[in-house]
């Protein structure tokens, strides 16, 4: 079957997470994808946070799936030579370096134009255009002045950050989609053109409830909120601990085991529309015909009362039979799944979406593979390169050098 990408190159640039999640996703989806790298260092995930000595840690084998390693100092003169070759050849630039860092290397957005019109040039940045451009930025910075961690975490505690990386990956899938758009405008311009994502600008798209409760405040509490109504909620949103960010009251709730496992927790929403399954399963036929109880707007004040109520159901029941009591009451709710169980969950193994790759110097480990499912271009999850180990065949099929030519840029210090 050919792939969604065939036959679209990327020069890719990219390093940490955010850039590599992007390029990663494209290299699943068919294009060739050619990771440069510093000749002798690498990404400098290939060493951190190391679980076997001396082996690519799987911080990099785990975003750099699919993808062909070529050394390359973009900084010397032959370098910048392979480098004006590799862009001339290429579809997709992808970048996360510090601001201006290809403009020093001297490939500004003219100059790349200037090498090749139909080039498409995407970048990841902390910030866009303002006061913050110049910052180096990490996940927990984006996740910080994004919004996340004022939203995020219980009442009256520090603000939070989430595990779940969106100022990174987040930031990288949105690439993904200016750099898809960006390849089908070209088909019809053809032109290239530039692409950029901020990691702040990210992270507030995906706190875009927040900016809606931030100004739903002006006009009253929030009453779907745990602090409602006995609390002040000041000018700003509030943290919310566990509440639903949505308009159906929903809570963590404990479940049977909860004093020695950490994760035997469920969700419940208590939707209006199945309310009456929930409270009969709960033992609480009373509140159906109790006017106290028996309207979403009567159970807004007392939210926190509700989920006690249920909770002393929960905790008589595991995650999984909460799960399959509710479900056939249209209840939604889900077990809280520790990362051990989504490893071990074999509906996850048959998607693909978890995979075990194997590795020439660390052997098999556990990825997560593509979520993207494309029915006519399923994505095979092939191990990360080596550093270097494309070097040689890239210059030579990509590039055009000869043997010789391979030969003096290695002893130059260029590849
Ligand atoms: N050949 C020669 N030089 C190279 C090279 C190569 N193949 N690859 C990188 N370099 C150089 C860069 O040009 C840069 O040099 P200058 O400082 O002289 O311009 C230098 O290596 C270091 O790059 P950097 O400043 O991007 O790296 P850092 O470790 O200091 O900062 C990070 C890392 C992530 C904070 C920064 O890159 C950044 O803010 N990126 C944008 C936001 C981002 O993506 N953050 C997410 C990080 S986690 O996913």
């Amino acid at each position: 079957m050919a792939k969604a990408l065939e036959g679209v190159r990327i020069l890719d640039m990219t390093h940490v997470q955010s850039g590599p999640t992007c390029t990663q996703i494209l290299a699943w989806m068919g294009a060739d994808v050619l990771k440069i790298e510093r000749p002798g260092v690498g990404d400098a995930t290939r060493g951190q946070l190391r679980d076997i000595p001396d082996v690519d840690s799987l911080y990099f084998t785990m975003l750099n799936h699919n993808k062909r390693s070529l050394t390359l100092n973009t900084k010397s003169d032959r370098g910048k030579e392979i480098f004006t070759r590799l862009i001339e050849e290429c579809d997709v630039m992808v970048e996360n370096f510090a601001p201006g860092a290809l403009d020093r290397m001297g490939f500004s957005w003219d100059r790349i134009q200037e090498i090749n019109p139909r080039m498409i040039y995407a970048s990841v940045k902390g910030f866009g255009p303002g006061p913050y451009e110049d910052c180096k930025v990490y996940e927990n910075v984006a996740q910080c002045t994004g919004g996340s961690a004022s939203t995020t975490g219980m009442l009256g505690e520090v603000p939070l950050v989430t595990a779940a990386q969106i100022g990174d990956s987040g930031t990288g899938i949105h690439l993904v989609a200016g750099i898809l758009a960006a390849l089908y405008h070209r088909t019809h311009s053809g032109r290239g053109q530039r692409v950029e994502c901020a990691m702040q600008d990210a992270v507030l798209n995906l706190c875009r409830v927040k900016l809606r409760d931030q100004q739903r405040l002006a006009h009253g509490p929030l009453k779907e909120f745990p602090q409602y109504p006995n609390e002040d909620f000041g000018d700003a949103v509030p943290r919310s601990g566990n509440a639903s960010g949505g308009g159906q009251p929903g809570w963590i709730v404990k479940c049977k085991g909860w004093e020695t496992d950490p994760d035997s927790y469920s969700y419940v929403i208590a939707q209006a529309a199945s309310f009456e399954g929930l409270a009969k399963v709960i033992g609480h036929e009373d509140w159906l015909d109790d006017p106290e109880w028996n309207t979403p707007e009567a159970r807004l004040p007392k939210l926190d009362k509700m989920f006690e109520e249920i909770e002393k159901w929960t905790m008589t029941k595991t995650k999984f039979e909460v799960l399959e009591i509710l479900n056939p009451l249209n209840v939604p709710n889900g077990p809280i799944l520790s990362m051990k169980e989504l490893a071990e969950d074999e509906s996850l193994r048959a998607t693909g979406t978890v995979v075990e790759v194997d590795h020439p110097a660390r052997g098999k480990y556990l990825s997560v593979g593509n979520p993207i499912k494309l029915s006519e271009s399923p994505s095979d999850v092939e191990r990360s390169p080596l550093l270097g180990e494309h070097t040689d065949e890239i210059l030579k099929d990509v590039v055009g050098l000869s043997d010789e030519e391979i030969k003096n840029a290695r002893e130059e210090g260029a590849v």
